[in-house]
């Protein structure tokens, strides 16, 4: 919304915002003393425009989910389209509407044949939440009520409602209102540049997933529902698992007979250059978790898929699942994310991102040089660069995220959105970017991390 058009004046909308908006994941006390929010007003393609007029480039597509990019009116036009013809119907009663039955069907058409059935959410957090209740149950209707136990990874990030935040392994979340509860279990990440040490990083994908195979064994293989993973961690900070991992985590889990979630909720519908991210390395879920990428953020919708031979038994013997929430399958949203997947279709953004992946990461690995850059890594159009005070070493800096926190703010005055997780900077641009803008991105970060190590250069040994 356009400040000027609305008749708004930017300091009176900061200061309505600090008097009455609560905003997520945020320390109020320091926002506040900071002056409050920026104001982002309008985009196009890969760019954003704050209130000030400063054009910013967006290397994170919002929060990992503008994967198309910034004004496509084909989904303001389907939106407007669907608000007229029907706002809003249930899919509660024996009743649907005709985006959410199509979408379901296009939803199953992207994902490996065995995935035929969506249940609609509408976010990511609310699908993690929807897959606790149904793995539950599910196992207490194939006659296994004892299988109640989820594993998941240590910064696992699922989201941040009630499962969610149990299954995640967020240690700063669950500081706050006593999670995990008995029943979530968290194993090492798959994190080569923290903790692979000498090990190479094959070897270290072997060592993070036996860790798997422990915790089964300390809990009873019986007794164990179900692994959770993203494909690769990203608000942990892009971690991306050595080839060895998934394929190792698969062995285990069909061993004892533990359901394996996949959590696509960043990597689905194209990010690592592929439809989904277990296809990217190399494995098959049971059950799949979507949001973001789904409508690429236009209007908030998720889905999870469940594959053929669990969803068929549980229909069989299972009745009504009781769950569900007034705007599954929301058919503006449904429209809009129908929408999303033709144009990622028709355009071939999933075999663009393939096509850029290569130049994204010889981009990235230019910054390699820098004196406070340890490592750069990606896969399709997300990637990392790890600050390092001793890059040898692969030594931090002291006070996790400050170093990281810095660096964010430098890139945001230079002109770029990169997200920092502690201390490793993120990236993930809308998949419509060009090799030009690859090239300004990494400028742009040059600039900023030349200004951090101007601040930390003192630290540097
Ligand atoms: N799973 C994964 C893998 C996610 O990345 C969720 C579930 C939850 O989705 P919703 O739609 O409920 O937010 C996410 C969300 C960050 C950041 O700062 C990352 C997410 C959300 C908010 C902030 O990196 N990921």
């Amino acid at each position: 919304m356009n400040i000027q058009s609305k008749n708004l004046n930017l300091e009176a909308l900061i200061a309505a915002d600090i008097a009455h908006h609560f905003h997520p994941f945020t320390n109020h006390k320091t926002f506040h003393a900071n002056g409050g929010p920026r104001v982002i007003t309008h985009g196009e393609g890969v760019w954003i425009w704050d209130a000030k007029g400063n054009k910013i480039l967006d290397g994170m597509s919002g929060l990992w989910c503008v994967n198309i990019g910034y004004g496509r009116k084909e989904l303001a036009e389907v939106a407007y389209k669907q608000m007229l013809d029907l706002p809003y119907y249930n899919t509660f009663f024996k009743t649907t509407t005709v985006p959410a039955t199509m979408l379901a069907e296009k939803i199953a058409s992207v994902l490996p044949e065995k995935f035929q059935t969506i249940f609609f959410t509408n976010s990511g957090s609310e699908g993690n939440d929807t897959i606790v209740r149904f793995v539950r149950h599910y196992w207490a209707v194939m006659g296994k009520p004892y299988r109640q136990h989820m594993i998941g990874r240590r910064r696992g990030y699922h989201g941040s409602t009630w499962a969610a935040a149990n299954l995640g392994g967020m240690v700063g979340m669950h500081e706050q209102g006593g999670t995990p509860l008995p029943g979530f279990h968290h194993i090492q990440q798959p994190y080569w540049y923290d903790f692979g040490g000498d090990k190479t990083p094959d070897e270290f994908g072997h060592v993070a997933a036996a860790e798997l195979e422990q915790k089964i064994l300390e809990l009873g293989p019986d007794n164990v529902a179900a692994f959770i993973g993203e494909p690769l961690q990203g608000a942990a900070g892009v971690l991306i698992p050595p080839a060895s991992y998934w394929p190792e985590i698969q062995r285990i889990c069909r061993k004892y007979g533990v359901l394996i979630i996949s959590d696509e909720v960043i990597c689905g519908f194209g990010r690592t250059g592929k439809w989904f991210g277990f296809e990217t390395f190399g494995y098959e879920p049971d059950i799949v978790n979507m949001a973001k990428g789904l409508s690429s953020g236009y209007l908030p919708i998720g889905a999870v898929a469940f594959a053929k031979d669990i969803i068929e038994p549980f229909f069989d013997k299972g009745g009504e699942f009781a769950h569900g929430m007034t705007y599954d399958g929301h058919p503006v949203a449904s429209a809009v994310a129908l929408k999303n997947i033709q144009i990622i279709q028709d355009e071939k953004l999933v075999e663009r991102v393939a096509e850029l992946a290569p130049y994204f990461n010889r981009a990235l690995a230019s910054l390699a040089d820098h004196p406070i850059v340890g490592e750069t890594r990606s896969v399709g159009l997300i990637g990392a660069l790890e600050l390092a005070c001793i890059k040898a070493k692969r030594q931090r800096f002291r006070d996790p995220g400050r170093v990281g926190t810095i660096c964010r703010d430098h890139c945001f005055d230079a002109g770029l959105v990169m997200r920092a997780c502690w201390d490793t900077m993120v990236v993930a641009p809308p998949f419509c970017i060009t090799r030009a803008e690859i090239d300004q991105l990494v400028a742009l970060a040059r600039v900023a991390l030349d200004k951090t190590y101007k601040d930390v250069m003192d630290e540097l040994t």
